[in-house]
């Protein structure tokens, strides 16, 4: 058999193997693999290589409206570049629903936003702000069978977040119809009454972004949310986790038989509130929601990944530009947190990241690694197994590890709109040297080889916590 590209010598990991063998490529999907293969138009040594499924993040904020006069540094082009400069072959951006506008709007917006302007694929989770009897009963069950199969509801952000009742109605269609719900758990009324406290006392710098979304805010927003899904009998996803005590509030929902999905994400392993009380302003950079906690959060949290409380590493990629009127340091911005835009970036760092600190350091194994960077995303996500693994049938969208390459993180490498990292200057160990989507190799050593236009719009089934 002639292929058209064959990966050679790499040692394959997937969620649950690693062994020796080459991988056999034909029209963008894998055909074949085994030792010895031969014929091919392309012929890729993976020597000393690992070859994973390429990373899916499945919580990504591109081209996202985000208030008057502030511009989310990355649009579909530029944060899909990022992602695969970071070794992801697909993401999952949130499509915004406006107060009074329709899901199908809203999502007429984003595929604009998204066609022909993406370099990896792409699919879309229908943010719900306005969850009107139209919506739930009329327009999710149609979405959902066209393949719009995931939605995420807000508890905090005045204009964003759902009182209880609307939580109920939406977790009640989507039980209905088989949508998984992310949920952002933190408490709005807790977080208006602590920055009023805040406003009284003068205390108005980034740090104080901190202080006013404390952990008993989002542990109480996660232990509601998981009340109100097991009344509704309604599997969700509670979306990036910063501390021990709504991790414990997710295993507790889990011993009582609930479904529930679990995410992190990098900033709660390398961050914390210190980042945000930096010199002048520059602790504006780390502002995103939750908040980064405490050294014994960050240790929380990497016992949750070892542990599998969490089934899903994301980057919750929000991006901003640090020094810039339109983002972190807009005018009003610099005078209270309440107007820094929240949100960091991270959709390129995320993977090495997790491969350097956690596998290199010893602390998960390399299937533990592709499991909650890919695995875990296609399956929750209604990918799988056309996505997030290496086997015949899959999509040939495959990442080249170095398992030994040293890299000092700069802003620079990671090619996406924001100015900063809040990573700048992080030794990693392991670097994805190659990006292979569908067959087709998007980016080699940093260097972008693909051609825009390239990444698909992914119709997607139903979850696996959700079937
Ligand atoms: N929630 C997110 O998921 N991302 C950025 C900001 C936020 O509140
Ligand atoms: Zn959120
Ligand atoms: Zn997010």
């Amino acid at each position: 058999m002639r292929y058209d590209t064959i990966i050679r010598h790499g040692t394959v990991v997937t969620a649950s193997d690693v062994f020796k063998s080459d991988v056999g490529i034909v029209d963008g999907r894998i055909v074949a693999m085994a030792t010895g293969l031969t014929d091919a138009d392309e012929i890729i040594d993976a020597t000393g290589l690992y070859v994973m499924p390429g990373g899916i993040d499945s919580h990504v904020h591109l081209d996202q409206p985000s208030g008057p006069d502030i511009l989310m540094a990355d649009d579909f082009e530029s944060g899909t570049r990022s992602a695969a400069i970071g070794g992801n072959t697909t993401v999952l951006a949130f499509c915004m629903q406006e107060k009074g506008q329709s899901l199908r709007e809203a999502l007429k917006a984003y595929h604009a936003k998204a066609e022909g302007r993406c370099h990896i694929d792409v699919s879309f989770h229908l943010v719900v702000t306005d969850p009107s009897p139209e919506v739930l009963g009329q327009e999710l069950p149609a979405l959902v069978a066209d393949g719009y199969t995931s939605i995420k509801v807000f508890m905090t952000y005045e204009g964003l977040r759902l009182r209880d009742d609307e939580i109920l109605s939406t977790l009640d269609a989507a039980r209905r119809t088989g949508a998984l719900v992310m949920v952002h758990c933190e408490n709005e009324d807790a977080i208006r009454y602590l920055i009023g406290r805040h406003e009284a006392e003068g205390h108005l710098e980034p740090k104080y972004h901190a202080t006013v979304r404390p952990i008993a805010a989002e542990r109480e927003a996660t232990h509601r949310a998981l009340s109100l899904a097991e009344i509704t009998e309604t599997p969700i996803v509670i979306v990036h986790v910063s501390n021990r005590q709504a991790m414990e509030e997710i295993r507790r929902a889990r011993e009582r038989g609930q479904k529930i999905a679990g995410e992190t994400c990098p900033q709660y392993l390398m961050l914390t509130a210190d980042d945000l009380d930096a010199d002048a302003l520059e602790g504006a950079k780390y502002v995103c929601s939750p908040p980064p906690r405490d050294r014994e959060s960050q240790e929380a949290c990497w016992q949750g990944i070892e542990q599998g409380v969490f089934d899903l590493f994301s980057s919750d990629h929000c991006p901003f530009r640090f020094d810039d009127p339109e983002g972190k340091l807009n005018a009003r911005g610099r005078r209270h947190f309440r107007w820094i835009p929240n949100g960091i970036p991270g959709v390129a760092t995320r993977l090495p990241i997790l491969f350097s600190e956690g596998v290199m350091k010893g602390r998960i194994d390399l299937n533990r690694f592709v499991a909650i960077t890919s695995t875990n995303h296609a399956k929750l996500y209604g990918l799988y197994p056309r996505k997030g693994t290496i086997a015949i049938g899959a999509d040939a969208d495959i990442t080249l590890w170095d398992p030994e390459r040293f890299t000092m993180l700069t802003n620079e490498m990671l090619q996406h709109g924001a100015d900063y990292t809040p990573y700048e200057g992080l030794a990693v160990r392991g670097w994805p040297v190659r990006t292979i989507v569908r067959g087709k190799t998007i980016v080699k050593d940093e260097k972008l080889t693909g051609s825009l236009g390239y990444g698909a719009y992914l119709k997607r089934e139903r979850s696996s916590l959700t079937r």
